[in-house]
């Protein structure tokens, strides 16, 4: 349980400035913190600090428990009509010769091979390919929901959407009643990027802007849908940026209560057009998750992305505030190995995440998208479990 006698030790350290000593007692206190409190703690908290003090709060809202889910991805495609320049992934529809576009049959059969295995989410994201349209994505959900109707299916992002509902000349709101309708039961948190216009403008002029992403997020909220929401980090931002990121996320929060869970995706260099930028060390990571936690104080999750992240340095986020680290993944998606990830086939065995979540002793439990508990794995036998077909 929650360590309070770490956080008096840390706030009674001499050494410890006025200002630090300031945030922690906000934090001890359950007082929200102002942007400027979040962008000291990146400029000049210590590691130690942030990890006594994000891991309190973890433990507060969570005890042990660590969430993983058992889910497969589907991406559809990876030709593009937008230019991300952090993006190792896409392929531009002028030279989609390059690229994949999976047929609706390869699709269903994608879904098809789960059909014995205990998976409960698919999530579909893609590039923005202009031919696969509302209609289209509307019919594949349906078919999926036909083969597949425990399913649930997690899918687009807010920039793959905003293009969809353009191009069929819906609203917002139109729109989503109808993909929610179709299938659709809540969205990924991607093409959030940074939202703040300065640099959102260098990295991806040309996709849907903050307000847009907000909104489409605020629309599915009021759909009665939940959402995710990302950050993409180490790059070009400044923590300044990072902080008015969260901060959005934060307002939009207090209004609707619709997001589940804030993923920091860390920028991976390889083959993109910001590949002269270094990647971030592991310390910047740890911060980065380490003040989510401690700023986004209505966010009920925190995740750490193994694929993005590799499985050590997923460990170690849950010492920093995380408390969810995503689910089996079964090698279906290209996102980060062609970003130069080290997971160049992501896949876990349930028992491989379970050992990976109990190496570093919190208590690992199996939950749906929406975070429903559907099993506690903390007194299974392993061996069992690797030999238990229902299982893995
Ligand atoms: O929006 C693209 C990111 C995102 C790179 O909601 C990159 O559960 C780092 O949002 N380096 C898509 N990041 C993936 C995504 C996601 C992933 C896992 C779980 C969930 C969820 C959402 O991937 C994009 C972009 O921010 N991305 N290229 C790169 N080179
Ligand atoms: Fe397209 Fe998404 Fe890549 Fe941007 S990040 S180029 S929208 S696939």
């Amino acid at each position: 349980m929650s360590d309070i006698k770490a956080v008096e030790r840390l706030l009674a350290d001499e050494n410890l400035s006025g200002e630090l000593k300031k945030i922690g007692s906000k934090v001890l206190n359950k007082e929200r913190l102002t942007e400027e409190d979040g962008v000291t703690l990146f400029e000049k908290a210590p590691l130690s600090y942030l990890g006594v003090l994000a891991n309190f709060v973890r433990e507060r809202l969570h005890g042990d428990t660590t969430y993983f889910n058992r889910n497969f991805h589907i991406e559809p495609t990876n030709v593009c009509v937008f230019s991300c320049k952090f993006c190792s992934y896409s392929r531009l529809y002028a030279r989609r010769e390059e690229g994949w576009e999976l047929s609706e049959e390869q699709i269903l059969d994608i879904v098809r091979s789960y059909q014995n295995k205990p998976v409960t989410e698919v999530h579909i994201v893609g590039g923005v390919h202009p031919k696969m349209n509302l209609e289209y994505f509307a019919d594949l959900l349906r078919k999926i929901k036909a083969l597949r109707p425990d399913l649930h299916i997690k899918g687009f992002t807010a920039v793959e959407l905003d293009y969809m509902f353009r191009k069929a000349k819906l609203s917002v709101e139109d729109g989503m009643k109808f993909l929610h309708d179709a299938g659709l039961d809540s969205l990924p948190g991607g093409g959030a990027e940074i939202f703040h216009p300065e640099i959102r403008e260098q990295i991806c002029a040309d996709k849907v802007d903050a307000e847009g992403w907000l909104k489409i997020h605020e629309t599915a909220h009021k759909l009665g849908m939940h959402t995710n929401a990302t950050i993409l980090y180490g790059h070009i931002e400044s923590y300044r940026h990072r902080v008015d990121h969260m901060k959005r996320l934060r307002d939009l929060q207090d209004r609707t209560g619709g997001f589940n869970t804030f993923i920091p995706l860390k920028f991976r260099n390889e083959d993109n057009e910001m590949s002269h930028l270094p990647e971030q060390s592991l310390i910047e990571d740890m911060k980065m998750y380490a003040v989510a936690r401690l700023f986004m104080d209505n966010f009920p999750h925190l995740k750490a992305y193994w694929p993005m992240l590799g499985r050590q340095n997923a460990q170690l986020t849950l010492s920093f505030g995380v408390n969810d680290i995503d689910g089996t993944i079964d090698d279906s998606t290209k996102i980060y190995s062609m970003a130069g990830s080290e997971e160049q086939h992501p896949a876990m065995t349930t028992a491989q995440l379970v050992s990976l979540i109990r190496q570093v002793k919190r208590r690992p439990v199996e939950r749906d998208t929406l975070y429903h508990v559907i099993r506690d794995y903390s007194d299974i036998d392993l061996k069992e479990l690797e030999i238990d077909p229902t299982l893995n």
